[in-house]
């Protein structure tokens, strides 16, 4: 049977990724495919965004090179709300040298990404040396890897059948540490991954630079992915991040609920 066609339960206790295991278990458990892109420019807002959307959510996605004030103790209290409000955390680095630079990149510097973040993710432009070095650092951290198979823009030059297959060889030559795909739709069913998906809004069509928006119908119950990544939908101008967050949790549930009687 396809992956796809079980739920995300019956997958957790399939799937081979530790960190895409218990991401599943959480999004059974809270009853919620939904994870915010938490673009926010300080600490403050950040630790308060989390702390809002923490109960609706499976993942909270930072840019945390966006943060004008980072210090190791916001990633103490990170660590503490995902531990409260139970989610993981996926910071969106998307690394893109080769692989003895990543290795510095993910492991050292001022961020030191994989000794908090749970998920990051990479191109493979570079080949498949980005994952190697990648993977020298988190997989014995027990951390997962994202290949962006896809992106959400519009005319984005991942989107080609053989850019997109390349991604989907190396992520099965790697399931010992690649997770899932960043991508709007399911790629194989020849392992299972984790898919997740930005680009989603209920009401924007896209913006001014490129982003286009899809609805989570789309998304998860048509193209089979498995989580929704939504940003200023959330706490853009005008909007109540907690009544936004409730809004797209049922969405993203509803049309996994419609997939799985489809
Ligand atoms: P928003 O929903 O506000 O458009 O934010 C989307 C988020 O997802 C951003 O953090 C962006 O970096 C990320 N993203 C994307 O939009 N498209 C992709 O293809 C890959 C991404 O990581």
């Amino acid at each position: 049977m396809a992956s796809s066609s079980l739920d995300y339960l019956e997958r957790s206790k399939r799937i081979s990724s530790p960190v895409a295991k218990e991401l599943l278990q959480i999004m059974v458990e809270k009853q919620s495919n939904l994870s915010v892109a938490a673009d926010v420019k300080t600490k403050q807002e950040l630790l308060e965004l989390a702390d809002q959307v923490g109960p609706y959510i499976c993942l909270l996605k930072t840019h945390i090179d966006v943060i004008l004030d980072f210090d190791a103790d916001l990633v103490d209290q990170l660590t503490k709300l995902a531990e409260k409000h139970r989610f993981m955390i996926f910071e969106d680095r998307k690394f893109a040298d080769i692989g003895n630079t990543v290795r510095m990149q993910y492991g050292a510097g001022i961020y030191r990404i994989a000794s908090w973040s749970h998920f990051t993710n990479c191109h493979i432009i570079p080949g498949e040396g980005i994952i190697q070095g990648l993977k020298e650092v988190g997989a014995p951290l027990g951390r997962g890897l994202l290949l962006l198979a896809e992106m959400s823009t519009v005319d984005s030059l991942a989107n080609t059948p053989q850019y997109t297959a390349k991604n989907v060889e190396l992520a099965l030559k790697h399931s010992d540490f690649v997770a899932g795909f960043i991508a709007s739709r399911r790629l194989t069913d020849e392992s299972d991954f984790i898919y997740m998906t930005p680009g989603v809004g209920l009401d924007a069509k896209g913006d001014a630079l490129g982003q286009q928006y899809r609805s989570p119908t789309q998304i998860i119950t048509h193209n089979r992915s498995d989580i929704i990544i939504v940003g200023r939908a959330i706490y853009g101008p005008g909007k109540d991040p907690v009544v936004e967050a409730q809004r797209y949790q049922r969405a993203g549930w509803e049309a996994y609920l419609a997939r799985l009687s489809s």
